[in-house]
């Protein structure tokens, strides 16, 4: 690690350096803390019948847990579990308080987050009243606790009950919520009362999840005890960087209890970089401290270099006393550009000065159940979004502000994110006590990632703006009333013009806000041209997946399409009578309106019917696969026009047929292996434009890349019926085509038909492979395939096995399975040609002996 340069640059007015009257009490913490989450047990509101609680959680999965209710995600049991939502439930524990705690000045419950109507009871008084999962709850109880055993008691009110109140109350219905599954919610009078709710709105339903609106403590309860002051929150402001330095402020939110002199001070991996004295004065105010990193290494993201961190530690120090608070900053100017061009405005991220492509996916929650979600769900989102080339996640607006986990591993693996506030797909109310409700929210969780160096971008919502101008939401406020739409709108215009962005404003102020996705400008609806763009017309619009490659805006933000989990997903939920995409099972593991239907038309259209139901799970992962490649590399070969590539959606929050490319138990889909080499740094990437076959190359290093694009029409016998080589110099940051032909030049010039022959591209640099693609002519059912003799062989690697594969003929779509054993195949669903022997990593637990019987390899002749 570089030198870092001690500087006492102090900032703020009234800073003065003093000596510090220094005690030396007992404890050298000015506060302390811990976790209430032993001993609790619930029970329905009434009922009397307290069972075993895990804390944090919720009432399904203690239900499930004490055997009280069937798994929820297997075949209809979510049907039978609506009256949950319904009833209220209520949550107690006892925890024992100690005089070290009862001394303190301030004693505080802290609560990271209720879910959501939470009445909280500190020994029979009420304390407090939440009603925003979203929010952060801290309430004062010391007047309220005693030496020796105390009770932590919360109610729940039924979500649903208190939406319908406020339904009810409304003199109009608010257009939109139509993802709101109140009907199989059993709600009277099929009401979508989501909307009154601060809470995650895919819990009511969403065209890919179940309905289960769940309740509780969804994350840590503390104790907390402090003399003097705390800090509140520890923002670093970043100004300059150049190469010999980057300068800062620390800026301490403190909260004293009375006047004291202090200190404050800002340290890097325990080294000082800068201190100072401050005059603590009752209440929350700001106290800064400026100080600069030497030689600074840049955070980058993945693909451009090392996501560096710092790790920062803020100390305040009153009468020898501390309380630390720690950070973590990645060194980068990160800028969302918007400039007018020829075109109309730009919409691109620049990083450390350079325009850089975000290649993506729009994600989601991991599961319905939030508080099951492990470290290590986490870990293998991200990794899968790593190693699969992503260099940007969109955090969807109809979930939740993700824990401080997911945007860990964003910043130490270069993940940038495209961060929504929690509202999509519905109007939403603005009476002064919600407004007031949204703006703490927001507070908190600004307050609580602005610090993240992935952080890029706050945007207000989710699809609200295009649903409101195009989706005909305007004519249904009409019907409820003459004044409604301009109600209805001036309640969107102080959510998404003024309460999110002025918190943006205050406390983020380096970081754009973005009105809502897509847009091309607060309140101006998406255009081509100007913004940002979500592309359904492959999928509900029944649009070819050519259609991908030519519908382009300057950033893509979502588009996608639809496939079934695999056989062993499948086989988690459902019994071998429900293998049919139109049972009640299948077709309940599916929420979009179209989606099975629209998955076969498509099928259909490149392939003959698969014989049985597994061979459909098959192709469907290959359709979805293919399909999607169209749009990976159509916007990144469309760059700079277009500068940004999220498909619709990563992960899964139950197991079903989705738009994913990981299914809920996070098993790569073929559209991840097709992401992975869609994404890669280097593209070659062959397409047909009109009547031509073109060979296009994108460079997103920062570097030219000299390599050899090697072109071949290869027969599925494997012969070489016509190749060319050509050096290339491809510039940084760059996307050009490289080959051009008319597409039927072959068929005069080499070949007749073009059924049995396939266009192979590579580039090779340093002798090494760094991009293959293969073109069809034809879709598969119009292709002469043979059937293919794939042998295999495996060897012991160290962590798994390495399967070398080979083939007399084309063999399509190799798919290698393993049953219901864990593992993970470094490749799968990938073409291979007689002569091109390849080999692929498993990563896994098994023998070989079990390997042995287990391994599967299909290819996509055998699944019709
Ligand atoms: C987009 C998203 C989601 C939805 C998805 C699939 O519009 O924003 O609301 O789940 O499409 O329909």
């Amino acid at each position: 690690m570089k030198s870092i340069l001690r500087t006492t640059t102090l900032a703020a007015i009234g800073l003065l350096l003093i000596t510090a009257c220094k005690q030396n009490p007992k404890d050298p913490q000015l506060m302390i803390s811990k976790e209430i989450n032993e001993n609790w047990t619930f029970s329905q509101a009434d009922k009397d019948e307290w069972l075993p609680a895990k804390v944090p959680g919720t009432v399904h999965t203690d239900l499930l847990d004490n055997g009280k209710i069937e798994d929820p995600f297997y075949r209809l049991n979510e049907l039978d579990q609506q009256w949950i939502d319904k009833v209220d439930w209520d949550y107690k524990t006892t925890f024992i308080v100690d005089k070290s705690f009862l001394i303190r000045d301030r004693l505080v419950l802290d609560f990271k987050g209720l879910d959501t109507y939470a009445d909280v009871f500190v020994n029979g008084k009420q304390v407090l009243s939440a009603d925003n999962m979203f929010r952060e709850w801290q309430v004062d109880v010391k007047a309220h606790l005693k030496e020796g055993e105390n009770e932590l008691h919360i109610h729940f009110r039924s979500p649903i009950n208190e939406g319908l109140k406020k339904y009810d109350a409304n003199s109009f219905v608010y257009p939109g919520a139509g993802n709101d599954q109140a009907e199989r919610g059993q709600v009277e009078g099929n009401k979508k009362v989501s909307i009154y709710t601060r809470k995650a709105g895919y819990h009511y339903g969403w065209d890919w999840g179940p309905r289960l609106v769940t309740s509780g403590i969804w994350k840590q309860v503390y104790l907390k005890a402090w003399d003097d002051a705390k800090i509140e929150s520890l923002q670093i402001v970043q100004h300059e960087v150049s190469d010999d330095k980057a300068t800062f402020t620390a800026v301490f939110e403190v909260d004293a209890v009375k006047k004291a002199k202090a200190t404050v001070s800002i340290s890097n991996d325990g080294q000082t970089l800068a201190s100072g004295a401050i005059n603590l004065t009752p209440g929350v105010s700001k106290y800064s401290v400026n100080f600069e990193i030497a030689n600074p290494q840049l955070w980058w993201s993945n693909g451009l270099g090392e996501a560096h961190l710092y790790n920062l530690t803020g100390t305040l120090e009153v009468r020898g006393r501390t309380v630390t608070e720690d950070t973590r900053i990645g060194i980068r100017t990160l800028e969302l550009v918007r400039e007018k061009d020829d075109d109309g405005t730009s919409f691109f991220f620049k990083l450390n000065g350079h325009p850089v492509f975000m290649k993506g996916a729009n994600y989601i929650p991991n599961d319905m159940f939030l508080p099951r979600v492990t470290d290590e769900n986490y870990r293998k989102v991200i990794e899968t979004a790593k190693i699969s080339n992503n260099n940007m996640l969109r955090v969807w607006g109809g979930g939740i502000y993700e824990n401080d986990i997911f945007y860990d591993l964003c910043d130490e693996n270069g993940i940038l994110v495209w961060q929504d506030f929690m509202f999509a797909c519905a109007m939403f109310p603005n009476d002064a006590e919600f407004l007031d409700n949204i703006k703490h929210e927001a507070i908190d969780n600004v307050k609580r990632l602005r610090n993240h160096p992935s952080i890029a971008l706050w945007c207000g919502n989710n699809e609200i703006l295009t649903a409101w101008n195009t989706w005909g939401w305007k004519r249904d406020a009409e019907k409820e009333g003459a004044d409604v739409p301009e109600k209805v709108w001036q309640a969107y215009v102080d959510i998404f013009h003024k309460t999110l962005p002025e918190v943006v404003e205050e406390l983020d102020p380096s970081r754009s806000y973005w009105g809502s996705s897509p847009s091309s400008g607060l309140g101006v609806q998406a255009d081509l041209v100007n913004g940002d763009e979500h592309y359904w017309g492959v999928w509900w619009g029944k649009e070819p997946f050519s259609t991908y490659a030519t519908h382009l805006a300057r950033f893509m933000s979502e588009y996608g399409f639809q496939s079934f989990p695999e056989i062993a997903t499948v086989r988690k939920y459902s019994e071998p009578k429900d293998y049919d995409i139109y049972s009640e099972v299948m077709k309940s593991h599916q929420r979009s309106s179209i989606g099975n239907e629209t998955i076969e038309y498509y099928l259909l259209k490149e392939y003959k019917h698969p014989k049985d139901f597994e061979s459909f799970l098959y192709v469907n992962h290959v359709l979805q696969a293919d399909g999607i490649k169209f749009g990976l590399e159509g916007h990144r070969r469309a760059m700079p026009y277009c500068m940004g590539s999220l498909y619709w959606q990563i992960n899964d929050v139950w197991p079903v047929a989705s738009w994913s490319s990981t299914d809920y138990f996070q098993k790569w889909k073929a559209l991840q292996y097709y992401v992975k080499k869609g994404f890669s740094q280097v593209l070659v990437s062959p397409y047909e434009d009109d009547l031509k076959l073109k060979v296009g190359i994108v460079n997103d290093r920062l570097e030219p890349v000299n390599a050899e694009l090697r072109i071949q029409l290869v027969d599925f016998d494997g012969k070489v019926i016509w190749e060319e080589a050509s050096l290339v110099e491809i510039p940084a940051n760059s996307s050009d085509d490289y080959y051009e032909v008319n597409k039927w030049e072959f068929r005069y010039k080499y070949r007749r038909e073009i059924n049995d022959v396939v266009l192979k591209t590579e580039l090779v640099e340093n002798g090494k492979v760094i991009s293959n693609n293969h073109y069809y002519f034809l879709p598969f059912k119009d292709l002469k395939i043979k059937k293919p003799t794939v042998e295999h062989s495996i060897a012991k690697s160290e962590n798994g096995f390495d399967i070398t594969l080979n083939t007399d003929k084309l063999a399509k779509n190799v798919y290698l399975q393993i049953g219901d054993e864990e593992g993970f195949f470094s490749d799968n669903y990938f073409d291979l040609l007689p002569n091109d022997k390849v080999t692929i990593n498993l990563k896994t637990d098994i023998s070989e002996e079990k390997l042995n019987e287990v391994l599967t390899v299909r290819t996509l002749d055998d699944a019709f």
